[in-house]
């Protein structure tokens, strides 16, 4: 009888020891809140959630710091794109000046590209391997950042995304008087030479917090470290889990595999929540794109996403083989772009009726040069057709539908 006990007590322990303990998937899990290294690693901006930092040693004899370890305190900074602790608050794009932002040179016969990115929490973003900036605000407010860099062509993106904390190692932040709400997270990008965050980037998950058990996490056959729950509000408090996965020393290289890797999951901005200025003052710019995470927005906490850029032929030598034009209508603008320059352009208008809705002059057009016209047409739903031309040679046709 002792005997049976004795082996139920070593199972037991053998177990319990196991669950902090190093995984059958290579991660470790940790219980509880960190020990607290920075109590804010953002400290002058006025409003801001303090940024903890924070360190957690599993029974595995690992130590990991929570959320993440970051280049913060050393790296570069993105450029502001919108971030009030800055006092930088654009209301539109025009005040947005790009072309007085430096770039970084990795290839100096590449091609200056512009990225505007927007993180539920932080970011730091490496081309081919080279950092080129951190994210000025870790926690909150929610800001937005722009990096400028000369690359060529194919390239690759990679980014390190953290969904922040106040609880260190517990993924947790102060809501109405809760400190236990489970946050979320969300990436929003997009490149001046098209890139956009969609499915064709892949993305993994390092730090997973707060979990019930440390077996909530499930590895899916595509790799996908899934964890089925969705509550913000968890009742374990200061006894919930957290797992942890070591991070590939050069997962932000060009030639690591990320073959294994799950492809990146697309959300909706209203399912991410963006009621702030960072975004509602651009959601034209923003548009239709979608943020990407994992398959968990609320536990998923330190993401890692890696995107291909290998455009075929880039713009420039499309630019001399066949000129495209694209007309897009964007509430009561109509933007033109074209892959080569042209001068005196006519847009004209036209009903299906063949009558002359409005004519316009492009005195200059060009591939880095978009046209914008600004149209005021009574309300009603008209079916046009636009011609682009110069000098009386047609351009380009599109037809659409205008409802005001
Ligand atoms: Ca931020
Ligand atoms: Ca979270
Ligand atoms: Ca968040």
């Amino acid at each position: 009888m002792q005997f049976t006990l004795y082996i139920v007590m070593f199972f037991f322990l053998f177990f319990s020891q196991k669950s902090s303990a190093q995984r059958i998937d290579g991660s470790s899990a940790s219980r509880g809140k960190a020990r607290i290294l920075f109590d804010n690693l953002y400290s002058t901006c006025n409003g801001s959630r303090p940024s903890v930092l924070g360190e957690i040693a599993t029974t595995d004899g690992k130590t990991w710091i929570v959320p993440a370890e970051t280049q913060f305190l050393v790296g570069p900074r993105y450029q502001n794109f919108y971030n009030q602790c800055a006092g930088i608050t654009p209301s539109s794009m025009s005040q947005v000046k790009i072309d007085s932002m430096p770039y970084t040179t990795i290839d100096p016969d590449g091609e200056v590209i512009t990225g505007y990115i927007l993180c539920d929490n932080y970011s730091e973003l490496y081309i081919n391997g080279q950092l080129i900036g951190t994210d000025p605000v870790p926690f909150t407010p929610f800001n937005s950042v722009i990096a400028r860099f000369k690359v060529k062509n194919p390239y690759t993106i990679a980014i390190k995304a953290v969904d922040w904390e106040e609880l260190p190692g517990l993924g947790s932040e102060n809501n109405n008087g809760n400190p236990y709400h489970a946050g979320d997270g969300g990436l929003i990008a997009i490149f001046s030479d098209g890139t956009v965050t969609d499915t064709s980037w892949k993305a993994q998950v390092y730090y997973i917090s707060p979990i019930t058990s440390p077996d909530s996490v499930q590895i899916k056959s595509d790799n996908t470290r899934y964890t089925y729950q969705t509550p913000r509000n968890i009742t374990c408090g200061d006894s919930c889990y957290a797992v942890h996965y070591p991070i590939p020393t050069n997962w932000m290289n060009p030639g690591f595999n990320d073959a294994d890797w799950p492809k990146a999951v697309v959300y909706a901005p209203s399912t991410v929540g963006v009621n702030f200025p960072a975004w509602t003052n651009f959601t034209s710019f923003w548009g239709k794109n979608q943020f990407i995470w994992t398959s968990n927005l609320v536990v998923d906490n330190l993401v890692l996403f890696r995107k291909q850029v290998d455009n075929p032929t880039s713009v420039n030598e499309d630019m001399d083989a066949i000129p495209s034009f694209d007309i897009q209508l964007q509430d009561h603008n109509i933007l033109i772009a074209s892959s080569s320059t042209h001068s005196n352009v006519q847009l004209h208008l036209y009903s299906v009726l063949g009558e002359n809705l409005g004519s316009y002059t492009i005195p200059q057009i060009g591939s880095n040069a978009p046209a914008e016209i600004i149209m005021n047409p009574p309300k009603g739903n008209y079916l046009v057709l636009m011609m682009l031309e110069s000098q009386g040679i047609p351009l380009f046709f599109k037809q659409c539908i205008m409802s005001y």
